[in-house]
């Protein structure tokens, strides 16, 4: 689809969104539409309510066997600020939360090295005995894998082990990115993508429900989150039982991936967004407060967040301990102050998203309840007045899990009757009653109420007719300046009005790339006079950024920053180096070096070179696929395999500069797969021509896949021939 206008319209269909139609949002929809397009469907899921609970955070050890790249938590055993607590300790603790407000003990620490699952499975069975009115969320899939394995029983008997202890669900940590290249950079200790997945299978088949995570905004690409969020929708339609998605911005301090910086608020917002319309099986969306902070989680609720978490009280160190929110804790009131703020009704969920109600019954309110005859049952659960009603989960059975998830996301355990509906019911019989006993004033009312509606009848079949030629066919107004836009909409009687702009260097300032309504190739879409058209427009000026300093670390990860602070690349220099490829020494932008203590702000959109390194026997680099890629992914993939940008043509079908925005790459001038010195130039063509692009793309993909194949051939070839070198004592 590739057309921003034709990917909404889809997303307004309520059709699914592809990964790669994914991506021209994430890179091109103007903040504001991606806001109204998710908030849309946050409403079509749970309507104004905006999610919270009473929960603390129980953080058993920070020991882990595991040493993530992106990590402040994790210690190694005997480390000086190391804590473990003994299965009494962390009973102890259980105890003392008795007195605390909660309905959720959050359970999660690191891979303890002497921890087993007994361990795991004794601490929660004492937490449980502890506080058995509160649901425990324990263990991320990456503990659960390992002591699994570890014990040598299958995921299902692990978690069976574990529910029955007293586990009621899984919380969404470790999934972190998918990729496996990246997986194996950031967290190469971890279960593989597939075996998180597996351990979520298996909960979601008992009938546990989960959650899922995505750690963002540090060296992946846009492409890797997309994949990782498409893995995820796939297994919830295969096996159906993620209650949330929990989008982690990633916290730079005192972890070894700092270099990489923290993304954007705007970045943040976008996440939140997409993932609402990308995940549209799995019903919520959560700003976890503790990372977002409170500000940006407030926004989040304009962009299709639906859960902010709950009270935390102090518990956990993870986030503060990364830069986040230091000593996290809110009050219920100011949970819910934050989402009146946002304009949403706050509602307190319990662990499965049951709505906690906090039911003061008054007394007109039990006269309603006998005058309507109420079940007993119902009068019964009225009459708890003042209480907590807390809606418990009952035994997990496996067909719970089948009958919840998207389509009914919101479970209470009382139905929420509108206020002052009985009274209205009340109203409504007494007047009845009184007509009934007055049959001539009953024949006046309907008299009376039939004229007026043959007159309001008459009046609006009267409008229609006389206006019914007055309507304007909305015209194209993408790709012409504002000026003829202007122009052309006062002749028609239409208004222009611009709401957004964006910057694109590609285009002409002023340029309009979007429009609502917009047009359609079917049918005619038309407007009453005077109706307002609201346009994006290319901004004039670029706006100025920061350049960040993006040297000192891999090309991967300067070529991240340098996508998130709104800069490209103009070249890849490479020299030749004793140890390293694929680090960049240095950057030059407009000719002058880029150092640490620069304050250079240039135009969005400007172009960084960067000095790379190679090593002499890692000259040579392999040409990825391009074709079926838009301009600035086909760029992004090169210089992410270390080659330069040549030429760049467009062929015929492009005639304007928003076929330019649409068109994709139909050849490359080298071959998939083909060995090239790191550096060299490729040049790109590029076509409008959907069929031909397509077409080409298929032939490609599967070049691509032949070239990999091959690739690995050559490469386990090479292994195996330094490995008998070595054996023969011949060491290079
Ligand atoms: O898996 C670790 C992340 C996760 C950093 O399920 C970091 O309701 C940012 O999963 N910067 C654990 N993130 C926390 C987690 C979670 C939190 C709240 C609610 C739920 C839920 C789950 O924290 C880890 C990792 O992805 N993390 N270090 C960091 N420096």
């Amino acid at each position: 689809m590739q057309n921003i206008n034709d990917i909404v319209a889809s997303i307004r269909r309520g059709e699914r969104l592809s990964a790669s139609d994914a991506l021209v949002l994430w890179r091109e929809a103007p903040l504001w539409l991606l806001g109204e397009l998710a908030t849309q469907r946050k409403r079509e899921v749970s309507g104004r309510s905006v999610f919270y609970n009473r929960n603390v955070h129980l953080e058993p050890s920070n020991v882990c066997l595991f040493n993530c790249e992106f990590c402040s938590f994790r210690r190694r055993d005997g480390d000086p600020d190391a804590w473990t607590m003994s299965i009494d300790e962390v009973e102890a603790r259980a105890k003392e939360l008795r007195s605390a407000d909660i309905t959720e003990v959050h359970i999660v620490g690191g891979v303890h090295p002497s921890h087993n699952l007994d361990t795991y499975v004794e601490m929660v069975r004492r937490v449980k005995r502890q506080l058995p009115h509160v649901a425990v969320k324990a263990y991320t899939a990456v503990e659960i894998f390992y002591m699994i394995s570890r014990a040598g029983v299958s995921i299902a008997e692990g978690l069976r082990r574990l529910a029955e202890a007293g586990m009621e669900c899984i919380p969404g940590g470790g999934a972190e990115i998918f990729d496996a290249a990246l997986r194996k950079k950031i967290c190469p200790d971890k279960c593989s993508a597939e075996e998180w997945l597996e351990v979520h299978r298996e909960a979601h088949k008992m009938g546990l429900s989960t959650n899922c995570t995505m750690l963002y905004g540090h060296i992946e690409t846009l492409d890797e989150r997309v994949d990782h969020l498409e893995r995820l929708r796939k297994l919830q339609d295969e096996a159906p039982g993620f209650d949330a998605f929990i989008p982690l911005k990633y916290h730079s301090r005192n972890n070894r991936l700092s270099a990489a910086g923290e993304c954007s608020v705007e970045d943040d917002l976008r996440t939140i967004a997409i993932s609402r319309l990308f995940l549209d099986n799995i019903p919520h969306i959560k700003a976890y407060w503790v990372s977002y902070g409170k500000a940006t989680t407030e926004m989040a609720l304009a962009f299709g967040a639906d859960d902010i978490d709950g009270t935390i009280g102090d518990t956990t160190k993870i986030y503060s301990m990364a830069g986040g929110t230091e000593r996290p804790s809110m009050s219920v009131e100011e949970l819910e102050n934050m989402v009146r703020a946002a304009g949403m009704e706050p509602v307190e969920r319990d662990s499965h998203y049951n709505v906690v109600t906090k039911k003061v019954v008054d007394k007109v309110e039990r006269v309603e309840n006998k005058m309507e005859h109420k079940s007993i049952e119902t009068k019964k659960i009225a009459t708890m007045a003042e209480e907590r009603v807390v809606a418990r989960s009952k035994a997990r059975e496996p067909e719970r899990a089948a009958t919840k998830r998207a389509t009914a996301p919101v479970r209470t355990t009382q139905s929420r009757k509108p206020a002052g509906e009985g009274r209205t019911k009340n109203a409504k019989s007494t007047v009845w009653a009184f007509l009934r006993r007055r049959p001539i004033i009953a024949n006046i009312l309907y008299i009376g109420i039939f004229c007026m509606a043959l007159v309001v009848v008459l009046f609006f079949a009267l409008k229609s007719g006389t206006r019914h030629n007055n309507t304007i066919v909305v015209p194209n107004f993408v790709g012409m300046t504002i000026g003829e836009a202007r122009a052309d909409a006062e002749r028609r009687d239409l208004n222009i009005v611009v709401r957004d702009s964006i910057f694109d260097v590609d285009l002409p300032g002023g340029t309009i790339v979007d429009q609502l309504p917009g047009t359609s190739e079917v049918r005619d879409v038309t407007v009453k006079p005077g109706r307002k058209i609201y346009v994006t427009v290319n901004a004039f000026n670029r706006r100025q950024v920061d350049v960040p300093y993006v040297a000192k670390q891999t090309l991967r990860q300067a070529l991240n920053q340098l996508e998130r602070s709104g800069l490209t690349v103009d070249k890849l220099v490479y020299e030749p180096d004793m140890t390293s490829t694929d680090y960049v020494e240095r950057q030059m932008v407009g000719g002058k070096e880029i150092t640490s203590t620069s304050n250079r702000k240039v135009s969005v959109g400007t172009g960084v070179t960067l000095y790379v390194t190679y090593h002499r026997d890692n000259q040579q680099t392999f040409a990825p696929r391009v074709v079926g890629m838009s301009l600035a992914k086909a760029k992004a993939n090169l210089w992410d395999y270390g080659l330069n940008v040549g030429k760049v043509v467009y062929d015929e079908s492009v005639s304007d500069v928003i076929e330019r925005r649409q068109a994709r790459v139909y050849k490359q001038s080298v071959a998939i797969g083909s060995v090239h010195d790191r550096g060299t130039k490729v040049d790109i063509y590029l076509s409008a021509n959907d069929n031909l692009v397509d077409s080409l793309r298929l032939v490609a993909e599967k070049e691509a896949e032949r070239a990999e194949t091959e690739r690995r051939k050559l490469q386990q070839a090479k292994q195996r021939e330094a490995d008998s070198l070595a054996k023969l004592g011949v060491i290079n």
